[in-house]
């Protein structure tokens, strides 16, 4: 058999805080092995449309400015309208299996605005594009706008290297943006006049509307929440419940998250968990006792700039249910008159 992808999830389900331990942290892998690379080799290269080609070894980087920071990374794909259709098997799944391509680091390494100011862009220099050094050489467009915002090439994990599964030597971490920008393994950026519109861009990474067009580009992770505790195939039982979960959005800030444990009909604040960071996971809880009675669980969140999750009726009326990427409805989880934990639409 070939296989041509790796995918491992995060058990969402199995640790506290808002840091994913790095070896748990979601794999999305385009090809069919993780690249072995010679750190002492491997070379960035920035090219194209620049006053000054350059080209840095790992020692140059690491001599450079570094920032340290929290964020989450999700793929595109995590929590996929597909997998919450009716009738899909995949209803029965814990967790992990539906929200578990989404974790959270805290990443360290260069600003690539540093990078950028030293090989100098030129005038006509209006699109940039980058690449990996594993075998399918992923590539997208980078956005200037974002690449000289607060975009950085991470060398360190968690206070480790990078993992050979996570980009080793180097990564590209651009917070809040889809997780397949974060190009792994990354070896060289270019500088062009013209967009590339690479397969990865084009072929497989559009988000397939109710009308039947495809939107390209649409970069943006949006305002998203899951209950982790109690989730999908656990049981609980009647009396004190700790209800705990993640929430994160990629424009900035989570400002605030509600629960309903009477399937959506009334809300209550859950608690935000120190610190709630930019771009990052926060932590949420809310004290609840159960009654032993069958009922349903939901979070919803809303982040700063006032995005507010939508359920899944409302997604739906949006974007149609041909959209495969950045489904972000709300989570329902029901309880049965046994406890059973179960995945729902609602
Ligand atoms: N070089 C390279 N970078 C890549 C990929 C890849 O296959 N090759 N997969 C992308 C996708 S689709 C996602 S969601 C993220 C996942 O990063 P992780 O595997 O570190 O969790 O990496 C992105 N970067
Ligand atoms: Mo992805």
């Amino acid at each position: 058999m070939s296989v041509d992808h790796i995918t491992y999830y995060t058990p969402l389900q199995d640790y506290g805080g808002i840091i994913t331990p790095a070896h748990l942290h979601f794999v999305q892998q385009h090809s069919s092995h993780f690249p072995e690379i010679d750190a002492q080799q491997h070379r960035l290269t920035i090219h194209g449309l620049v006053d000054r080609p350059l080209s840095f070894s790992m020692e140059d980087l690491k001599r450079l400015p570094s920032v340290s920071r929290v964020h989450f990374l999700e793929c595109q794909g995590n929590s996929s309208g597909l997998i919450h259709h009716a009738g899909n098997p995949n209803m029965g799944l814990p967790v992990q299996f539906i929200w578990g391509m989404t974790s959270c680091s805290e990443w360290t390494g260069v600003p690539l605005s540093v990078l950028l100011n030293e090989a100098g862009l030129k005038k006509e220099g209006t699109w940039l594009v980058y690449e990996g050094a594993d075998p399918g050489k992923f590539s997208h467009t980078l956005p200037l706008a974002k690449a000289f915002d607060d975009v950085f090439v991470a060398y360190g994990q968690n206070g480790e290297p990078l993992r050979p599964a996570h980009g080793f030597p180097m990564r590209l971490v651009m917070p809040g943006f889809e997780g397949n920008l974060n190009i792994k393994w990354l070896r060289r950026l270019k500088f062009g006049n013209a967009p590339w519109m690479t397969r990865w861009e084009t072929a497989r990474y559009t988000q397939l509307l109710a009308n039947g067009k495809a939107r390209q580009f649409q970069l943006r992770m949006e305002t998203n929440s899951v209950i982790t505790q109690p989730s999908g195939m656990m049981q609980i039982q009647p009396g004190y419940n700790r209800i705990s979960g993640l929430a994160w959005s990629g424009h900035g800030k989570i400002a605030k998250v509600e629960i309903s444990t009477d399937g959506a009909k009334t809300w209550k604040p859950a608690q935000l968990s120190q610190p709630v960071l930019s771009k990052a996971q926060v932590r949420f809880q809310l004290d609840w006792v159960w009654d032993g009675k069958p009922t349903k669980i939901v979070s919803r969140s809303t982040d700063e700039k006032g995005n507010v999750q939508p359920d899944r009726q409302s997604f739906i009326a949006a974007m149609g249910t041909n959209a495969l990427f950045h489904y972000n409805a709300q989570q329902t989880w029901s309880i049965d008159e046994a406890g059973r934990v179960r995945n729902v639409l609602a």
